[in-house]
């Protein structure tokens, strides 16, 4: 470069002319967000030797790699509101990925009960993103641009699906958790369908392909490509050639070993290179800011091909986890012309982070009460540093996962991390202390050396900051439990890794009454058919003497529980795969009181159906069974518990 050339860029770089761009010029942007996708879930830091993302490494050599980027949430939905919002969950009070379950709660509240063997009330989520932030989308729209969203959403149906927050188009415009029915077609999204020429079409590829038809259309007009991929989230399926391929490849010694999760992955970078080949053939590359990032950590609780999805180590734990692999993820910012391509920032960025960057980016002001828990990047975008020394994550929830904690919150700050677990410590003279567990992330990465007892001063500065964001943020905390009984706290069970040295277990897998349970043990005691459940996702399946036909029908079960967490009836189609799947259930909220009540939750199979599943609550608890019937017309009632011939 000339010495003169050398001085114009440096003279543009100062004086950030890119952001004085006439109207045609003004910069697009293309906000890739991958579900569920992990740390080492890429091949962007060494950490895996299974999987290929070639594509996410062209991306990287074109920008930024952030090695220390956090996701708001270790959850979907938390983080995609903070992500739109800039605000955190602690503020928007989105702390739980429940946003496609029919209950609507526009406030987050402090749960009425809790199991006798917590410590703590959870709180309530809310569940749907309200209308009236001013998102992300809103205001690019108000600043001229165009805007579409292509993928998965998970912050309410309508009206409050993308639709209502500012997207000119959404597509498939789907409410689920991931995609319907499955990523390989037939799918069952509401009229939105597979090419017919394509019978085996990858829904992935195809929102790839809708999305790169949407920036051809406005190309001439600058827009704002919100593509959320479904990849690489539950169901898990994959092309199946993808899939033989990985399988002949797999170590048998290494965590990652889901041949289906890794096809699920290179599918997903096939959707980063559909777009990057799209925006250099259509000559937009040099005026397209892109960002890269995952909604949380790798899913480490799941079961595929014999074994969890993936392994996000060294990282500890997983996808609803506050440890490292719950949150920590790959993220790349690609800004033409002023972030240096291939290069690496060890800032420590968030989430809520995103929104006001690219307003300073595109200069774009924001609204005039507006303010942001995350703070702009643009410094160390541009090789500076930002001015900002912690970050926080808010997760008041029981996740029946392995390595779970109990309701809790956490600061980064530097190479330290606080975690605190509300209420989680000793209870003395009726008082609850919270619990702290601090790590120094430098040493240890893998979160194994909890030094709070060493550095007492330290715990108490960041829990400070902890409790400055809380208060800030107007969070509505978890509460000590006041039926919480000793005789019934196992805390053998919180942090525990999952044990891959030998198949998951199942409990008692025997059939008791007709019933099969599942993560659960199961007996009849008094007539009532008794589940004790672990925590870990209890079941128990019962299947019908004879199909019965495609319909309309209510289940009625009564029941007492001491567990926590919504209850879940699933039902088996004849010829539709998986047995059970959620497309293919009935969520309904149970009252943990410890007294019989009686549910009804309809059921409405689309074929035959041959077998009902009873998802009794969450946590850990004890949950009895007195009568489960199924009413198939009037006066015609099919029963399930106690079965008529036992009656
Ligand atoms: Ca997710």
């Amino acid at each position: 470069m000339s010495k003169l050339l050398t001085l114009f860029v440096l003279f543009l770089m100062l004086t950030g002319s890119q952001s004085h761009c006439t109207a045609q010029e003004k910069l697009n942007v293309v906000f890739i967000l991958a579900d569920d996708l992990g740390w080492s879930d890429t091949t962007l830091f060494g950490t895996s030797n299974f999987y290929k993302t070639p594509n996410i490494e062209r991306l990287a050599k074109r920008g930024m790699t952030f090695t220390r980027a956090y996701s708001s949430s270790p959850l979907c939905s938390p983080t995609r509101a903070s992500i739109l919002t800039g605000l955190s969950p602690a503020r928007h009070g989105i702390t739980a990925p429940n946003c496609h379950t029919p209950l609507v709660l526009l406030e987050p509240t402090v749960k009425k009960s809790a199991s006798p063997g917590l410590k703590q009330i959870e709180t309530d989520s809310v569940s749907r993103l309200k209308t009236d932030y001013q998102t992300l989308p809103k205001s690019l729209k108000s600043a001229g641009y165009t805007t579409g969203h292509f993928g998965k959403w998970h912050l309410g149906p309508e009206p409050y699906s993308p639709l209502e927050h500012g997207f000119d188009v959404d597509i498939p415009h789907h409410p689920g958790p991931g995609p319907a029915g499955s990523y390989v077609a037939p799918w069952k999204f509401k009229d939105f369908d597979h090419d017919p020429g394509i019978p085996d079409q990858h829904i992935e590829d195809r929102m790839a392909d809708e999305a790169v038809a949407w920036m051809e259309q406005h190309r001439d007009t600058p827009f704002f490509l919100n593509y959320w991929m479904f990849s690489v989230h539950a169901p898990f399926d994959a092309k199946k050639e993808l899939i033989d391929d990985y399988r002949k490849k797999i170590d048998p010694e290494d965590t990652q070993r889901s041949p289906t999760y890794a096809a699920m992955i290179e599918s997903m970078d096939d959707a980063v290179g559909t777009l990057l080949d799209a925006l250099d053939r259509l000559n937009l590359t040099d005026r397209t800011v892109i960002i890269f990032a995952s909604d949380n950590g790798g899913n480490m609780y799941n079961e595929v091909d014999g074994t969890t999805p993936t392994s996000n180590r060294p990282l500890r734990g997983g996808k609803a986890t506050m440890f490292e692999g719950g949150v920590r993820g790959p993220c790349v910012v690609v800004w033409p012309d002023v972030v240096k391509p291939d290069s690496r920032n060890e800032t420590l960025i968030q989430s809520v982070d995103f929104y006001p960057t690219l307003l300073d980016v595109l200069d774009i002001p924001a609204g005039a009460n507006q303010a942001f828990d995350g703070v702009s990047l643009l410094p160390t975008l541009k090789g500076g540093s930002i001015d900002r020394d912690a970050i926080f994550t808010y997760f008041p929830h029981n996740p029946p996962v392995p390595d779970w904690l109990p309701p809790s919150v956490s600061v980064h700050r530097g190479d330290w991390k606080l975690i605190r677990v509300f209420h989680g410590g000793r209870i003395q003279q009726g008082q609850t202390t919270h619990d702290y567990k601090l790590y120094n992330l430098k040493n240890d990465i893998g979160e194994q050396d909890n030094l709070a007892e060493k550095h007492p001063d330290l715990v108490r500065e960041l829990d400070a900051l902890i409790e400055q964001h809380l208060q800030k943020t107007d969070a509505v905390v978890p509460i000590a439990n006041p039926n919480f009984d000793p005789a019934q706290f196992h805390p053998e069970r919180i942090g525990v890794p999952a044990d891959r040295s030998k198949p998951k277990k199942m409990m008692n897998v025997k059939p008791v009454a007709g019933w099969t349970p599942r993560n659960a043990m199961l007996k009849v005691q008094q007539k009532q058919l008794v589940i004790t459940s672990l925590g870990n996702d209890p079941h128990l399946s019962t299947p019908l003497k004879q199909p019965i036909p495609a319909g309309k029908y209510v289940v009625e079960v009564t029941m007492s529980s001491n567990a926590s967490g919504r209850g879940q009836f699933f039902w088996q189609e004849q010829g539709v795969n998986p047995q059970f799947f959620r497309d293919r259930s009935e969520t309904f909220e149970i009252t943990h009181d410890g007294k019989m009540r009686t549910y009804q939750i309809e059921l409405t199979p689309d074929h035959p159906m041959l077998a009902i599943r009873l998802d009794p609550g969450q946590s850990a608890g004890e949950i009895r069974v007195e009568q489960v019937k199924l009413i198939i017309g009037q006066q015609q009632n099919v029963w399930l518990y106690p079965e008529s011939s036992t009656r």
